[in-house]
């Protein structure tokens, strides 16, 4: 038997949130060229839509449902229709997050707990929504998207820092929780890959330069280069896959080495 056999998600249904686009969409879409049947979720009916047009055009059968995983009651309703529908979620990508770049002393507290409840509160809620399924098949993969924020502070990113610092420790602890029952739970720590989430940081200037952020970025990161979402795949697969069977309560940083840079040296 090849050992690319432990790659396999072969008769997997896995569920990432918030993947019409983005690093969820990326990673759905390897999940579904390594075998496994695709479901997701977007807040919004138009999104899900367009999501599911978008896998369709990648050759992918996806299952798209409207759920905003804030919301306790949706999720599992979410969960239990997928179970009805598809079957037991074996892999669960806890992706769906927002960021607010705001100076943290004119930040409001509602704001700062907005990002709390997607990036944070939400991991909880559907984790805890597929745990008592994957108990009872003997085994689950929960994969939780980080951040270099789950390391490092930045200025305006207090909030997504905070939530992003606890889902690394929340990762770790469904780890501790759960791992008897043969469940892993990791994290992917992305560096900075270009997304919508992150394309005001690299709009181009008036005058066509490269946004000062874009060159800070590019300066902080050995490999030279914005992470593509393409960049997740392979470190998702594996995560999600046999081959990490005794891989628990980790963080895979993939982040082009900035975790492990000090920074260029000003010429
Ligand atoms: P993105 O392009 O903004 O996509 C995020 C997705 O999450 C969108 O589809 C969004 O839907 C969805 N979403 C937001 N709130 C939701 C809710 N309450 N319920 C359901 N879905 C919701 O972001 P991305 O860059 O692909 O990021 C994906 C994940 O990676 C996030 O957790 C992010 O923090 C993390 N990350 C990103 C980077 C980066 O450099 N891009 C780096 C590290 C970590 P709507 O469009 O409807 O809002
Ligand atoms: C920011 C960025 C980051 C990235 C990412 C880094 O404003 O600094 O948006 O936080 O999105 O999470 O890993």
């Amino acid at each position: 038997m090849s050992i690319l056999n432990n790659f396999s998600l072969e008769g997997k249904i896995a569920l990432v949130t918030g993947a019409s686009y983005g690093i969820g969409f990326s990673i759905a879409s390897s999940y579904a060229k390594a075998g496994a049947t695709v479901v997701f979720n977007d807040i919004k009916q138009e999104l899900v839509d367009k999501g599911i047009a978008a896998y369709k055009e990648a050759g992918i059968t996806a299952h798209g449902y409207v759920c905003d995983v804030t919301n306790e009651e949706q999720v599992n309703a979410m969960v239990a229709q997928i179970e009805k529908e598809v079957g037991v979620i074996d892999i669960l990508v806890n992706n769906a997050g927002i960021i607010k770049r705001i100076p943290m002393v004119e930040m409001s507290a509602a704001d700062f707990r907005q990002v709390i409840d997607v990036d944070l509160n939400a991991p909880f809620i559907v984790s805890k929504a597929v745990i008592p399924s994957m108990i009872k098949k003997g085994h689950g993969k929960i994969i939780n998207i980080c951040s270099m924020m789950s390391e490092l502070g930045r200025e305006t990113v207090s909030a997504y820092a905070a939530a992003k610092g606890g889902l690394k420790m929340l990762t770790k602890n469904i780890c501790s929780e759960y791992g008897e029952f043969n469940i892993q739970c990791n994290g992917i720590g992305p560096g900075y890959i270009a997304t919508p989430q992150t394309a005001p940081l690299r709009e181009v200037q008036a005058d066509g330069s490269k946004h000062p952020f874009d060159q800070f970025i590019l300066a902080k990161t050995p490999a030279n280069r914005w992470g593509e979402a393409e960049d997740l795949a392979g470190p998702a697969v594996f995560l999600a896959s046999d081959a990490s069977n005794f891989v628990n309560g980790h963080i895979l940083y993939v982040d082009g080495g900035i975790l492990a840079y000090i920074g260029k040296q000003p010429k």
